[in-house]
């Protein structure tokens, strides 16, 4: 009896450790609270945001990433042109100094996911596998919050103000 309480509180504590796992180590990456946002059914793109920690003393480039879950991923960056923001392809990856820190959020540098082979739902998690330089590959799961969301640091799932979506003009994710 008391085998089979531990049993359940170990696979309680254990499921409950891997929901919020958010720290993914690659060498000296350290990706963190990689995120995504919800779809609707039209929409044929999505978006990953996520933190890369470089604590080693070599600069590392995230050169590339792969998803199942759509035809094709591209790093994306946010340019003003006049006072609009564009997207624009980054040509050769995203420099992630050393012992530094780089932050794929809304508004700036993303990872875009090109051809969407389903919906993304609040709640479901998105594998991309990053390709780096020096480190690597590794495959990290991103969670998904609300289409207007700020993410993980808006503490929750859900978004807030559904303006703020629109400030930076990326309406179609
Ligand atoms: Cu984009």
């Amino acid at each position: 009896m008391f085998l089979k309480i531990l049993f359940s509180f170990i696979m309680i504590a254990f499921i409950h450790s891997s929901a919020v796992a958010s720290e993914f180590q690659l060498g000296n990456l350290t990706i963190s609270d990689p995120w995504s946002r919800a779809t609707s059914s039209h929409q044929m793109s999505g978006v990953v945001y996520l933190r890369i920690l470089n604590s080693g003393n070599q600069t590392d480039r995230l050169i590339k990433a792969v998803s199942i879950h759509s035809e094709k991923v591209t790093l994306h960056d946010m340019i003003l042109d006049g006072d609009i923001m564009k997207m624009q392809s980054i040509k050769n990856g995203v420099e992630i100094p050393a012992n530094s820190e780089v932050e794929l959020k809304p508004g700036a540098k993303h990872i875009m996911l090109m051809g969407l082979k389903r919906r993304l739902d609040r709640g479901q998690t998105v594998s991309v596998t990053l390709h780096f330089q020096h480190a690597g590959m590794t495959e990290i799961k991103a969670l998904v919050f609300d289409a207007g969301s700020r993410g993980p640091k808006g503490k929750n799932l859900k978004g807030n103000m559904p303006g703020n979506n629109s400030k930076n003009g990326h309406k179609s994710h």
